[in-house]
Order: structure tokens, then C-alpha cells, then sequence
């Protein structure tokens, strides 16, 4: 049997750091991503699609949103889809929705509700609306069945008490990062963070998907991470210590991002110590990287290479300046900040802080 373990894909979510078009474009894409899987479960004899919580942002989920993803969802019969709440739709409802058939959750009980999937295999979980009490229960699974185990949640979920209850796969939702190796629960089962479909903001940078996996005669045969994602978030540091102008620094960040495609969301963290006087003209910079990527941002984390000891014997105003910075107990990278913006001031230099 073939099982997709996925979650966290955050239908109706913000999206802060995009300008309002690329905002209305990726809220699309994420919707998106969510049919495109339904899709991939059916032409792929997908037997169940486990959603490990967060399948929509509360904030803001739109009635379009929820009738999409149901239709994605039925018209996935017979994949079966399997949906515990997390802790960003708990208060989702579907109201006057009408449901398909092949969507179940597991909101009878308010504790931790099973299902038979056949096969010999068992899935058991619980609404993260329903921590912690659910836990003062926690499910007895059958020895000779593989059990899946499907929680949305991280420091709420107490571990110690899941462990040798027959638990063989623990899949979990709300770390964005999918875990590409599952790890030890306890002797026999394993537990994994699917992470989410899309990378929405810039800190979920690096591949982002879902876990396939397959179960025969009650042992996990296979497992394999597939990507359908539209676009990745891509970090990159650039080293600019040897640029000496404005288009050195454009250059350095082209040839670091040449295998990377067009269709991506770009990071670019410049760092190194440059020469002193080097506009770096990180707007301009910003404006060039958004023309050829579907978005960019950049940060500088870049210094002034500063000569020291020279300056602790020039007898100009810069010269006292350093020494008198010297004189302060402070963090080594807050010195270096201090320093650069002081002797940038001190040349009449734009200063952006
Ligand atoms: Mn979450």
C-alpha cells in the first residue's frame, strides 16, 4: 500500500516579505500544490494521503480556499485523505461545506481516534485541539499490525509516553523542514517531520515536499521524498571581500547563483571583509535579482576590512576613533559594525542602518 505522509501546507497564509503581486501569485501556488498532490495520490495508486495538521493558515482561509481543496479532494476518490488538526487550523471549520466521502478525521472521542486502513495496517491520531488531554490516554496499539501514528505539533507532544506502544511510523507536522531520515522513537518505530509543500518565506529555504511511503505485509518496504514544489527558496552567501565596486558585487552574486533557476525565490547573504569605500548598492542589487528570479532579498552581513594597526597610529580623527572603540568590552562583530559605520560617517558616506 502506498502512503503519502505531507502536512503544514498552510493554504490562506500571509506570505510577508513578497511584494503584493508575487504575495497573490504564491497564495495561488500553495493552493496549488495541494491539487497537484491530490492529483499525483490518484495517477499514482496512492492509497492514503496523511495531513499531519496546518493544511490551512486560520488567518487566512477563504471560503474559495476550503471549496478547492475539497473538490481536489473528491475528485481524488478513491485516495483517502486523512486530517488531523494542527495548531494553524484548529479553529477551521468547514460549516456548511459538504464533505467528500474519502475525508476523515479525528475529532470523535477528543482523544486519539484509529482507523483500519486493510492490509494490516492501522492509523491512529489526534487533533492538536484536543492536547493535552489526549495524551492522559494514550492509544494502545495492536502488536502484529504496522501503526502509523499522525500528530501535528513539537515540544506538545510528549514522546516519552509514545514510546513501546507498537508505534512503527510517527509521522508528524509542524516543522517546516522535512526530516530526510526518520528517527528512532524507540525500539521499533521511527518518527519524521514531513515539512511543508511550498517554501513560503525566506527562512524556509532548500527543498520542500512529501514523504511516499510503502507498506507491504506489514513492514515499511520503501520511502522516498518527492518534490512537486512550483519554486525553492534559495540561500546563497556571497564572499564579496575582493569587490571593489557596485558591479563586482552584481557579478560575484550572478556567477554564485548560475545553476540556480529563474523560477526560484532568491537569499543572498553577502558576507567578507571589503575594501573601505565600496558601495555595495544593495537596492539596486535587489531590483536586478527580482528581474531574473521571481523574487529576491538581501542581506548584508559584509564589513569593512579594517587595517588596525595602522589606524592605532594615525594621528587623524579616524586614527582616534578606532583607538577609542578599542577601549570599549564589546562583541567582536558589534566592534566591527561600530567601526564601519563610524568611519563611514567620518568620509561623509551615506550610512544605512
Ligand atoms: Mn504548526
Amino acid at each position: 500500500m502506498k502512503i503519502i505522509h505531507t502536512g503544514d501546507i498552510h493554504i490562506g497564509s500571509a506570505l510577508k516579505g513578497f511584494s503584493p503581486e508575487k504575495a497573490a501569485i504564491r497564495k495561488a501556488e500553495i493552493l496549488d500544490g495541494f491539487c497537484k498532490l491530490t492529483r499525483y495520490a490518484k495517477e499514482n495508486g496512492v492509497a492514503a494521503v496523511l495531513i499531519a495538521g496546518d493544511l490551512f493558515d486560520e488567518n487566512g482561509v477563504l471560503p474559495y480556499m476550503k471549496r478547492t481543496v475539497l473538490a481536489a479532494i473528491e475528485t481524488a476518490n478513491p485516495v483517502r485523505f486523512f486530517y488531523v488538526s494542527g495548531n494553524h487550523d484548529a479553529t477551521v471549520e468547514f460549516g456548511d461545506h459538504a464533505l467528500p466521502q474519502n475525508l476523515y478525521f479525528f475529532s470523535e472521542n477528543h482523544g486519539f481516534f484509529s482507523y483500519d486502513l486493510g492490509e494490516k495496517i492501522t492509523l491512529t491520531g489526534a487533533d492538536t485541539r484536543n492536547f493535552p488531554t489526549a495524551f492522559s490516554t494514550p492509544p494502545v496499539l495492536p502488536r502484529d499490525t504496522f501503526n502509523i501514528l499522525l500528530l501535528h505539533g513539537a515540544e506538545d507532544i510528549p514522546f516519552p509516553l509514545l514510546r513501546d506502544r507498537n508505534v512503527d511510523y510517527l509521522a508528524l507536522g509542524h516543522i517546516h523542514k522535512p526530516s530526510p531520515i526518520a528517527e528512532s522513537l524507540d525500539g521499533r518505530g521511527r518518527y519524521r517531520y514531513c515539512g511543508c509543500l511550498e517554501g513560503r518565506g525566506f527562512d524556509e529555504v532548500g527543498a520542500r515536499g512529501f514523504f511516499l511511503l510503502e507498506i507491504q505485509n506489514g513492514s515499511l518496504i520503501g520511502e522516498k521524498f518527492l518534490s512537486l514544489a512550483k519554486r525553492t527558496v534559495v540561500e546563497v552567501r556571497v564572499d564579496i571581500s575582493a569587490c571593489d565596486t557596485a558591479l563586482d558585487v552584481e557579478n560575484a552574486t550572478l556567477a554564485a547563483l548560475q545553476t540556480t533557476g529563474g523560477e526560484n525565490i532568491v537569499k543572498i547573504v553577502l558576507c567578507g571583509r571589503h575594501k573601505e569605500g565600496l558601495r555595495k548598492d544593495i537596492s539596486l542589487l535587489c531590483a536586478r535579482l527580482c528581474e531574473r528570479f521571481f523574487f529576491a532579498k538581501v542581506e548584508d552581513e559584509s564589513r569593512v576590512a579594517i587595517d588596525y594597526d595602522a589606524l592605532k597610529t594615525d594621528k587623524t580623527e579616524r586614527g582616534e576613533f578606532v583607538r577609542e572603540v578599542g577601549r570599549y568590552e564589546m562583541n567582536e562583530d558589534f566592534r566591527a559594525e561600530v567601526l564601519e559605520v563610524g568611519l563611514k560617517a567620518l568620509l561623509g558616506e551615506e550610512i544605512d542602518l
